[in-house]
């Protein structure tokens, strides 16, 4: 091919494809004529500029100026009439609108998430309001007003994070109380929610980061009566008809103590692996507020008492769905996660 050849085929095609743009009526077929003149693949024009090395240096330069001039010039009229298209709607008409939309993923609550705002709405209905506190806190208020004798196991650097500039990562939200007890005179009625820390090492039931929600309750004349009766109606209105039991138990900050159970959510009570055959569920642990932390709180305990009680969402998450393995809640594994998209 000469350069005559060249220039010759470029103008044609740029005429003949300017010709067909200025008829296309879709955007698709403004994409089918680009793809069939300056394709990077197959283009009729692209064709062209790979034999341009069959000519001689010079008469190459022309004849790639040519090309270039009619690829310029098609682009413009495809850029034009695609303008022009999306102006006039024509390519509206030819969307099917009736085509479901391309699905883009939408994130959702996790699971946790779920359980701790589920927890939280039950509670509000009783005059409960959400109270919260700082991550790092401050040894006393995390250990010392809660009544744990200074050489508590619990204590141990092997358990607590500590931090070096003093203060540690709390264990527990039970700051979060004595915090908003020194702030406001009872009657109090509070819900803890929040992230606590241990020195646990990650297996099927142990986070060394965990969420918690505590609750406490502080009055004239509270006894063990209301404890009972409020943590029953929370777990029948989040389990549904279940039974509870209560067994004795210790903690420092609370005595008597005692583990809530209900009726094994699977099984509904008849004993299931999930429930070790024994058709009981631990849920939470609670008790009365010992005078101790009463005072150290700023509280008559003499005027006042209390109840309090804790638990940990991601238990209750993986007792409602039968979940093995508290990692699966913390992999952010979005195959797993969006199971519980609600
Ligand atoms: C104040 C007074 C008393 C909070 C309580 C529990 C029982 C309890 C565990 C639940 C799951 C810890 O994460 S867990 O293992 N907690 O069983 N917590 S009573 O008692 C308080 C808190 C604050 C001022």
């Amino acid at each position: 091919m000469t350069v005559q050849d060249f220039t010759s085929t470029a103008q044609r095609l740029a005429e003949e494809g300017i010709a067909r743009v200025g008829s296309a009526a879709t955007a698709a077929e403004l994409e089918a004529l680009r793809t069939a003149l300056l394709g990077r693949k197959s283009g009729r024009l692209t064709e062209l500029m790979k034999q341009l090395p069959s000519l001689s240096p010079d008469a190459r330069r022309d004849a790639g100026a040519a090309i270039n001039q009619a690829k310029s010039a098609l682009e413009q009229a495809l850029e034009a009439r695609k303008a022009a298209l999306a102006g006039s709607g024509a390519d509206r008409a030819a969307q099917d609108l009736t085509m479901p939309a391309r699905r883009t993923w939408q994130g959702a609550k996790h699971p946790v998430t779920v359980v701790i705002e589920e927890i939280t709405e039950i509670f509000k209905e009783l005059g409960f309001t959400v109270a919260t506190g700082p991550e790092a806190e401050l040894e006393w208020y995390n250990f010392g007003a809660l009544n744990f004798p200074p050489d508590h196991p619990a204590m141990d650097l092997h358990d607590t994070l500590y931090l070096s500039g003093g203060g540690l990562l709390r264990t527990h939200t039970s700051p979060v109380q004595v915090r908003t007890l020194q702030k406001y005179p009872p009657p109090v009625r509070i819900l803890a929610p929040g992230n606590c820390y241990r020195r646990d090492v990650f297996d099927a039931s142990h986070a060394p980061m965990f969420s918690q929600i505590e609750g406490l309750a502080i009055d004239e004349r509270t006894s063990f009566v209301d404890l009972k009766a409020t943590l029953t109606h929370f777990a029948q209105r989040f389990f549904g008809a279940t039974r509870t039991r209560f067994r004795p138990s210790y903690f420092p900050f609370t005595e008597p103590s005692a583990e809530m159970d209900v009726s094994c959510v699977l099984c509904k009570g008849a004993g299931c692996p999930a429930c070790k055959g024994s058709g009981w569920m631990e849920i939470l642990g609670s008790g009365m507020v010992h005078p101790a932390v009463l005072e150290s709180s700023g509280v008559d305990s003499e005027r006042y008492t209390g109840w309090a009680f804790g638990m940990g969402p991601a238990r209750v998450a993986m007792l409602r769905h039968g979940i093995p393995d508290i990692r699966l809640l913390y992999d952010s594994d979005i195959r797993f996660l969006e199971q519980f998209v609600r």
